[in-house]
C-alpha cells in the first residue's frame, strides 16, 4: 500500500490496496476525510467549504497552497526550510513550497503534481479542505474528479505566460462541473519581467475575462481577480507592498469572502461511491461524498448500477462516529450485508424507496471544447460524471444550437466540431447512474474525454430509465 507521509493526503491515493486493519484504519480515514466537516465542537460555528487549486501546469498552485498553509500556522516554516535543502539536494529548487501537497515521489522527481490532494486548514471565518489539482494534460481526469468535490475554485495563472492551454480546459471544465465561485489569482508577479507591474497584471486579466465570459460566468457576480507572488510571499494574508496599486483584497481575505453553497439536504440521498474498503472488524467501507439528501444511521439503501441494497450500520467522519451526515460531508460508513466486490467507484448510494437512476439514454446539452476533427453519430468517448467513467455513445445529433443565443441552429446535424454547442442523444455501453441536471446538478453533469483531452462537456436534460 502507498502511505504518504504527508498527514491530509486523501486516502483515493491508496489504490494499491483496498484491504486494512483496523489499527491502520483510524489514521488513513482520518487522512481522507479532511473534505469532512469539522469536529463537532467546531461545526456549529464554522461552515465548511471545499476548495479546488486549478491553472496551467507549473503556474504555482502547489506552491500557493504551500503558502498558504504556512502563513495561516498549518505548516511551521522549519518545515519549508527542510523541504528547501531537500529540493535543492534533488536539482529541485524551489520546489519547497509545491512539496508541501506534492509529496509522491513521482511527483518530487518530476516536479508535477499528478494527483489530487486534499489539506485542511482553517481561517477565522471558514473550515476549508483545499483540494490542489495537477495542472499536467496527462492528469485532467484527477482535475476533474477534484472540481467536481469543490464548492469553489481558485485558478492560479502566471503573470509571466499569461493564459494557456490548461488555463482554457480547467475553466471550461470548472464552469461546466458547476463552480459556482471563482478567484482568479494571478501569481508569479515576482518575477522579473512582471516586476510587479500592473500593466502586465491587467492584461492577464483582461485575457481571463473573456475566456471565462465565454463559458458563461458571470464575471461582477461570480469572479475575484487578484496579483501575488506565492514564491515570494505577497498579497497572501496581507497587502504587498509591492503592489501599492492594488486595492483589492488579498489571497486569504478573497477565501473568507467565498460564500458558503446551499446545502440540499431536503432531496433524496445521492451519495457517488469514490472507493470501497474492506475494514477488518468494521467490514465493508464505502468512501464519498454526500451530494444531496442525507445519510443516516439505520437509513435503507441502495448501491446502483450495482443493485445491493442494505441498512446503515455505522457512518465515520473525520475520524468519528456520526449519526448522520449533510451534503459536502465526506464520509465512509458501513451498511449491513454488503461485500466490498458487491460495489464499486461509481455506483451511486441512495434511498431504496427514491433510487439513483440508472439510464437506457440520455440526452444532454453540450458544448464542444476540442476535437481534432468532427462528431458524428457512433462516436464512443469516456464520459466522466461524479465518480463514474463510462464509455457512451453519441447515438444522435438532434441540434446545433446558436452558442450565443441557444436557438436552434440546425436541426439533425450531421457533425459537430470545436466550439459548437448542441443537443445529443447518448446511450451508455456499461450501466450509468446519471440524473436530469435540474433535479440533481451535482449528478447531471458530465465531462467527455478522448484521446487525453476534454472533448466536450455537458449537463443531461432529459433521460430515459433503464428498465430492470
Ligand atoms: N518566481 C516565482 N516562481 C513561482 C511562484 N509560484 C510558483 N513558482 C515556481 O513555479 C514552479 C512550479 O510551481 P508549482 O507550485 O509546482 O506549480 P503547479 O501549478 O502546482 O504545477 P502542477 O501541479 O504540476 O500543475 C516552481 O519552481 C515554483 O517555485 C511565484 O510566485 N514566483
Ligand atoms: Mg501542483
Amino acid at each position: 500500500m502507498r502511505r504518504s507521509r504527508e498527514e491530509g493526503r486523501w486516502v483515493s491515493r491508496t489504490t494499491a490496496s483496498r484491504s486494512l486493519t483496523a489499527s491502520e484504519f483510524p489514521n488513513l480515514y482520518y487522512r481522507g476525510t479532511f473534505s469532512a466537516r469539522p469536529e463537532p465542537h467546531s461545526m456549529a460555528n464554522k461552515p465548511h467549504l471545499n476548495i479546488v487549486f486549478i491553472g496551467h501546469v507549473d503556474h504555482g498552485k502547489s506552491t500557493t497552497v504551500g503558502r498558504l498553509l504556512v502563513d495561516t500556522g498549518v505548516i511551521r516554516q522549519e518545515e519549508i526550510d527542510k523541504f528547501r535543502i531537500e529540493a535543492e539536494a534533488k536539482g529541485k529548487a524551489t520546489f519547497e513550497f509545491a512539496w508541501v501537497m506534492d509529496d509522491l515521489k513521482e511527483e518530487r522527481e518530476r516536479g508535477v503534481t499528478i494527483d489530487i490532494a486534499h489539506r485542511r486548514f482553517d481561517t477565522q471565518k471558514y473550515y476549508f479542505t483545499i483540494i490542489d489539482a495537477p495542472g499536467h494534460r496527462d492528469f485532467v481526469k484527477n482535475m476533474i474528479t477534484g472540481t467536481s468535490q469543490a464548492d469553489a475554485a481558485v485558478l492560479v495563472c502566471s503573470a509571466a505566460e499569461g493564459v494557456q492551454e490548461q488555463t482554457r480546459e480547467h475553466i471550461f471544465l470548472a464552469r461546466t462541473l458547476g463552480v459556482a465561485q471563482l478567484i482568479c489569482a494571478i501569481n508569479k508577479m515576482d518575477r522579473q519581467e512582471v516586476n510587479y507591474a500592473e500593466a502586465k497584471y491587467n492584461t492577464v486579466k483582461e485575457e481571463l475575462t473573456k475566456l471565462l465570459k465565454n463559458v458563461g460566468f458571470k464575471v461582477d457576480t461570480q469572479v475575484v481577480f487578484l496579483p501575488i507572488s506565492a514564491f515570494k510571499d505577497d498579497n497572501i494574508n496581507k497587502a504587498s507592498p509591492n503592489m501599492p496599486w492594488f486595492k483589492g483584497p488579498n489571497l486569504l481575505a478573497a477565501l473568507d469572502n467565498l460564500k458558503v453553497p446551499e446545502k440540499p439536504t431536503d432531496k433524496p440521498l445521492r451519495l457517488p461511491v469514490q472507493d470501497v474498503y474492506t475494514i477488518t472488524g468494521i467490514g465493508t467501507v464505502p468512501v464519498g461524498r454526500v451530494e444531496t439528501g442525507k445519510l443516516k444511521i439505520g437509513d435503507k439503501i441502495i448501491f446502483l448500477p450495482s443493485g445491493k441494497s442494505g441498512e446503515v450500520k455505522s457512518i465515520e467522519m473525520h475520524h468519528e462516529q456520526v449519526t448522520e451526515a449533510i451534503p459536502g460531508d465526506n464520509i465512509g460508513f458501513n451498511v449491513r450485508g454488503i461485500d466490498k466486490n458487491d460495489i464499486r467507484r461509481g455506483d451511486v448510494a441512495g434511498p431504496t424507496s427514491n433510487p439513483p437512476t440508472v439510464v437506457e439514454s440520455f440526452t444532454a446539452n453540450i458544448q464542444v471544447l476540442n476535437h481534432p476533427s468532427v462528431i458524428t453519430a457512433g462516436y464512443t468517448p469516456v464520459f466522466h460524471c461524479h465518480t463514474a467513467q463510462v464509455a457512451c455513445e453519441f447515438t444522435e445529433l438532434l441540434k446545433r444550437l446558436d452558442p450565443k443565443t441557444g436557438q436552434t441552429a440546425e436541426e439533425n446535424p450531421q457533425t459537430l466540431k470545436t466550439g459548437d454547442a448542441a443537443v445529443v442523444k447518448i446511450t451508455p455501453k456499461r450501466p450509468l447512474v446519471i440524473e436530469k441536471y435540474k433535479e440533481y446538478p451535482q449528478l447531471g453533469r458530465f465531462a467527455v474525454r478522448d484521446m487525453g483531452q476534454t472533448v466536450a462537456a455537458g449537463v443531461v436534460v432529459d433521460l430515459k430509465k433503464r428498465e430492470g
